[in-house]
């Protein structure tokens, strides 16, 4: 299959995590990405691109306008205060506070767009961000000139970011703007399937009144796991939406077989669906040795779930999103591919 892939992805190189009260060097790292062409052209999977550039408006139609000046502006913002340090909010709208105005101050504003802290901005990450999601855009013009299934090697990762949030290493979410751009094309229904480790809270939450787009998440259980306040079974849409929602949420330990049995489920409403594309949000993360998550899948089980995804015989695009296991991230993230070719 075609993979698309930037260089740019290397923009995206903070200093610093807010991580157990310390500042770590992020999970989200750029070896991530490059570990993970060198297994593509290793196994010789297809042909490789470098992306297309794209307008804004394929990304504004998810995306609020103001707060993509934000992640625009952020860092010089941050940077014209004298900070010495990369930008993290540290304070938020809680309860009873004021919701809708935005503050003038860029403190104000990484409380009012951020979903968490972990995440710095930092010199480069605008950039980078654009570049990954002219990633997903541009598999997915392939794919509405006939590739069967493409891979989008997108980095930063997407699924944590909403319509106005970002956090959780996301910016702009890359899977529900190339699901958008599937609908503005011509496609009725796409069906979403999220199998990061992680909730995509921001794809849930672009989607969730609408009946055009399905998403269906396995993940841990937010109880247990970030990002700690969406991702519960009973959230199944509302309004137009209501049934478009589907949550899979697992304990600590999740083995393949519990884990398998719940994409199995999930493929079920998929097809009932019958979408005319499948998006896949692809994080492997879900693998044993990941060192912030808790599923029990082995390398092997990425193959096999892989083939799972093909007997949907749906139109796919791959979206990368998480998998912090770097030495394994490679073989784990090529092992779907592989996966779903029947190799
Ligand atoms: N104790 C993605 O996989 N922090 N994002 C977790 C664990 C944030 C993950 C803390 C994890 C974000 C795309
Ligand atoms: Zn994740």
């Amino acid at each position: 299959m075609l993979t698309v892939f930037s260089e740019q992805h290397a923009l995206r190189d903070a200093k610093t995590e807010l991580y157990g009260g310390e500042l770590v060097p992020p999970f989200e790292c750029p070896v991530r990405a490059e570990h993970i062409i060198e297994r593509v052209r290793k196994v010789q999977l297809g042909e490789i691109v470098a992306p297309q550039h794209f307008a804004i408006d394929a990304v504004t139609r998810v995306h609020d306008d103001a707060f993509i000046r934000f992640l625009e502006t952020a860092w010089d913002e941050w940077q014209a205060e004298g900070f010495k340090g990369e930008a993290i909010p540290t304070c938020w709208p809680a309860r009873g506070m004021q919701q809708e105005r935005i503050p003038r101050h860029i403190e104000g504003k990484l409380g009012h767009y951020a979903m968490a802290a972990e995440t710095s901005i930092s010199n480069g990450t605008w950039e980078a961000a654009r570049a990954s999601v002219d990633v997903a855009l541009t598999a997915q013009a392939a794919m509405q000139n006939g590739a069967r299934e493409a891979f989008a090697l997108c980095r930063p990762p997407g699924h944590h970011a909403a319509g106005d949030m970002y956090g959780g290493y996301c910016f702009i979410n890359n899977a529900a703007v190339a699901s958008q751009a599937f609908l503005d094309q011509g496609a009725a229904r796409v069906a979403l399937l999220d199998v990061d480790f992680h909730h995509g809270n921001g794809s849930q939450a672009i989607f969730y009144d609408r009946d055009d787009v399905m998403f269906v998440s396995l993940h841990g259980d937010p109880n247990d796991a970030f990002p700690h306040f969406l991702g519960y079974a009973d959230e199944t849409g509302e309004g137009a939406g209501k049934g478009y929602n589907h949550n899979y949420p697992m304990g600590p330990g999740t083995s393949f077989q519990t884990w398998g049995a719940a994409l199995e489920d999930a493929c079920r409403k998929i097809a009932d669906y019958a979408p005319d594309a499948l998006v896949i949000s692809l994080g492997v993360d879900t693998f044993e040795n990941d060192p912030i998550s808790f599923f029990k899948l082995s390398s092997d089980d990425f193959k096999r779930y892989g083939a799972t995804i093909a007997g949907l015989n749906l139109p796919s695009l791959f979206i990368m999103e998480g998998g912090y296991a770097v030495d394994e991230i490679g073989i784990n993230a090529v092992n779907v591919l592989e996966g779903y070719e029947g190799r």
